[in-house]
């Protein structure tokens, strides 16, 4: 379309909707109703997109993918949208010629944090290169009411409010009357012979409405909308008058609320599984409506089941999703009479399952009883699936009892959600090579054994027309200029920046690009009351809070470096900023105490007009995807410290990276392969392997060994007991020393302590080195080439999805 007529249409549009919603002029418009009229023009436009992507969809019939996921981090639209479609500079110049600025519209915008971190944002990313990239797909998960808590800092202390972003992010929303499922909860089964077999009556259940709310996803200069199926829960229509007449309110009241309930808000906990009822039903009502939508959806295409497995394939992200196993079971048996065998078959060839944690304690397991009396009909299934398998177990090992206990679905009145997703899918991916590793030698080392050809690698990605694009527009100007702008596309062709690594004018750039950006979030943050020195080493680790991400650790090396400074006031160190960003799950009282430690320790520092010259330590509050965006381009050292084996990869790593940031790690998740990527010059590299790791903790980790032999450990420890700020971290102290065990903490914070010192001393050195830094910051942007969401989504579905793009 011509500039001009495109402008026209925009302003058309823009005065239509001002006046439609609000009744008013542009003149009278405030911002808010400024932000909300652009989605829903942008909003109109993906829905107009959608209409002829499916039409060709349709037409050509390719195999689709469902992705479905309990949690989807969003962040903002807008500006991603707009972004994709192109339309930003004729929608910012009509918007000047009425004084309104994008960037002032796009603050208007709630951040969607449908999710706790990287599992969630994850999701968020691979929708954005499926839609790019022109597969077929669709992300199911749940409408909920409350995203992840915002955090709150007082006096120290992380406290939790309720995120409400519905006004305002519903906008992105349409809501589909058209769409909606019944989902049955609690109630008993009877089993009824007639003459076509058995049939399956489900009476007194509880039966909730779930409601479809699509969000459009655009593809980056592509015909491809995603479509993002939200669900929420509605009390069915027809509840049940019965109860209602005979005047059992409550019953009647109990349904109403319980529908509601179900998308109130997200569990906050990332690794952590509780059996609570609710995050059961959770669970199976994004499960239930999905997988009906999906069989509906394919009845109406192709008239019947028999071609199931070829046209559909269904991944459940983590474990979360896998009740659809059983769900899958129980329709096509007791609604579409196939048999047993058959089901069993359609369903194995169409789910695909990725693990995101081998932390024991975050692997689902469900009471029985809970099941049973929530889901009868599932429980059912899952026992029947039990029993198979163990019998078809029992006769590939006969007498091997241990080893059949181990893979069952059911043990010890519990149900095992990851057995489940392993024996029900036909491939199990982890994501990174080392994670994928362990998932094969270590977690599922039995299931490997016995079905080797299910586990595969596919190393995650990141979005990189987000976090580099669209979060770091001059470094984006820079790439341009240097190797043309066709790694927007084809993210490998980042890689040809390598050839600029001994260009000084373009090392002297990427210099001014990074100080501009610590300058543009030293001011976002002045806004929020924090100072901020941009003229110091920006240190980052942005994560959630927990043991095994090792915030201690770093925070110990900072206690080492206040107490050297103390000492010798003269010392001469890189002045540096120390930025935390992390939430803790509200339960989780240990990591809480840690985000108390660093506040205090902030603190603490700042009354000594020398020390803050030096060192300073900024806790960054309510860490959330649109923070990530303004603080990834301004990182400068990306802390990824994990205790190796821990964490399965780590995407963070992958943003900071891709924005020139240089590595601190672990030989830990998808650290690793950035090792691979950039070589051992360009990245620093501390502290045990997963292997030495697996050693140690054999051979006996004793933290006391390190308190009395190490004196720059016992200065640190002894400091933590006198506290900061007038507190004592005694707690910590024990924590660290003591432990559950009486051997430490189990995260070994101690034993990694010293390697971690050194190379931060190596990496103060490469600092003052200007060129060298620059050299292998660039070097870290030209390496990212390989992390992009594009390459791991193609890989998915070559390798594991069966999919190809429409055109
Ligand atoms: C049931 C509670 C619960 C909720 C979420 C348990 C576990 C989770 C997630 C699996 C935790 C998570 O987000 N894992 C992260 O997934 C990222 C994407 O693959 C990885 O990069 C991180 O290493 C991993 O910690």
């Amino acid at each position: 379309m011509e500039e001009t007529q495109l402008k026209n249409e925009i302003r058309n549009s823009i005065e239509h909707k001002l006046s439609r919603h609000y009744g008013i002029s542009v003149e009278e418009a405030s911002r808010n109703q400024m932000y909300k009229t652009c989605a829903r023009i942008v909003r109109d436009l993906l829905l107009e997109k959608r209409a002829k992507y499916h039409e060709e969809m349709k037409k050509k019939q390719n195999k689709k993918i469902y992705y479905l996921c309990m949690e989807f981090l969003i962040g903002r639209s807008l500006k991603n949208n707009i972004y994709n479609l192109g339309l930003d500079n004729e929608l910012q110049e009509v918007l000047s010629d009425w004084n309104f600025q994008l960037e002032d519209l796009y603050e208007e915008e709630p951040d969607a944090g449908l999710g706790n971190g990287g599992l969630g944002r994850l999701a968020s990313c691979f929708m954005d290169s499926l839609a790019t990239l022109g597969y077929p797909a669709m992300g199911f998960s749940i409408c909920y009411e409350y995203g992840l808590f915002k955090q709150k800092i007082v006096d120290g202390w992380q406290m939790e409010l309720p995120d409400i972003w519905l006004p305002g992010g519903e906008v992105w929303l349409k809501k589909r009357t058209d769409l909606t499922f019944p989902v049955k909860f609690e109630g008993e089964l009877k089993e009824v012979w007639t003459e076509n077999g058995l049939r399956i009556d489900y009476n007194n259940c509880n039966e909730v409405e779930a409601v479809a709310y699509d969000m459009m996803i655009s593809g980056a200069d592509s015909d491809d909308v995603a479509v993002l199926r939200l669900w929420k829960a509605q009390d069915i229509k027809n509840f049940d008058m019965n109860s209602f007449s005979n005047g059992d309110y409550n019953r009647a009241m109990m349904e109403n609320t319980s529908a509601e309930l179900i998308c109130k808000v997200l569990y906050p906990s990332d690794n952590h599984a509780e059996g609570k009822t609710l995050r059961i039903r959770q669970e199976y009502f994004l499960v239930s409506a999905s997988i009906q939508n999906i069989i509906h959806d394919h009845l109406r295409k192709y008239g019947t089941l028999n071609n199931f497995s070829e046209k559909v394939a269904i991944h459940i992200n983590d474990t979360h999703p896998a009740m659809c196993i059983p769900e899958l079971m129980r329709i096509f048996m007791d609604e579409y009479q196939y048999t047993w065998n058959d089901a069993y078959k359609m369903v194995i060839d169409s789910v695909t399952y990725t693990n995101h944690t081998v932390l024991a304690e975050a692997l689902e397991k469900w009471p029985e009883v809970l099941i049973k009396q929530q889901l009868p009909r599932i429980y059912e299934i899952l026992k029947e699936l039990n029993e198979q398998f163990c019998q078809q177990l029992w006769n590939q090992y006969p007498g091997d009892w241990d080893r059949i206990e181990r893979m069952a679905i059911i043990s010890n009145g519990q149900i095992r959600m990851a057995n489940l997703s392993v024996i029900g899918s036909s491939h199990v991916n982890g994501v990174s090579k080392l994670h994928s590793d362990i998932l094969k030698n270590d977690v599922f080392h039995d299931f490997y054994q016995n079905t080797p050809w299910k586990f595969t690698n596919v190393t995650n990605g990141i979005a990189h027309r987000r976090w580099l694009c669209q979060a770091n527009p001059e470094l984006t100007k820079l790439l341009d200029e240097c190797i043309g702008d066709e790694y927007k596309k084809d993210a490998s062709k980042l890689a040809h920046f390598r050839k600029y690594h001994d260009n000084l004018d373009v090392l002297q750039r990427l210099d001014n690009i990074k100080l501009n950006n610590k300058i543009r979030f030293s001011n976002l943050m002045k806004n929020k009351g924090v100072t901020i020195d941009p003229y110091s080493m920006f240190v980052v680790q942005a994560k959630r809070l927990h043991e095994y991400k090792r915030q201690l650790l770093n925070v110990l090396r900072i206690i080492s470096l206040y107490l050297d400074l103390k000492e010798n006031p003269n010392m001469h160190v890189v002045p540096q900023t120390f930025l935390f960003a992390a939430k803790a799950a509200p339960g989780y009282f240990a990591a809480k105490e840690v985000i108390k430690l660093i506040n205090h320790l902030s603190v603490e520092i700042e009354k000594d007009p020398v020390l803050r010259q030096n060192i300073r330590v900024v806790f960054l509050e309510n860490y959330c995807v649109t923070m990530a965006e303004t603080l990834m381009p301004a990182a400068e050292v990306s802390e990824q410290i994990s205790l190796a084996g821990k964490e399965a990869s780590g995407t963070g790593n992958m943003k900071m990276m891709i924005n020139g940031a240089l590595t601190m790690g672990t030989m830990d998740g998808a650290n690793v392969e950035i090792f691979d990527a950039v070589g051992k010059d360009n990245i620093f590299i501390f502290g045990m392997n997963a292997d030495e790791v697996e050693r140690r903790l054999k051979s006996g980790y004793a933290a006391s060994f390190y308190y009395q032999n190490n004196p720059k450990i016992r200065r640190v420890l002894d400091c933590l007991r006198k506290g900061f700020n007038g507190e004592s971290f005694e707690s910590i102290y024990r924590y660290l020393l003591v432990g559950e065990y009486g051997m430490g903490d189990p995260y070994m914070c101690l034993a990694d302590f010293d390697d971690y010192l050194k190379v931060h001393d190596q990496l103060s050195e490469t600092y003052h080195n200007r060129n060298k830094w620059n050299t292998m910051s660039l070097y870290n942007i030209a390496g990212a080439e390989r992390f992009a969401a594009d390459r791991s989504v193609q890989d998915y579905a070559s390798q594991i999805w069966g999919i190809e793009p429409l055109k």
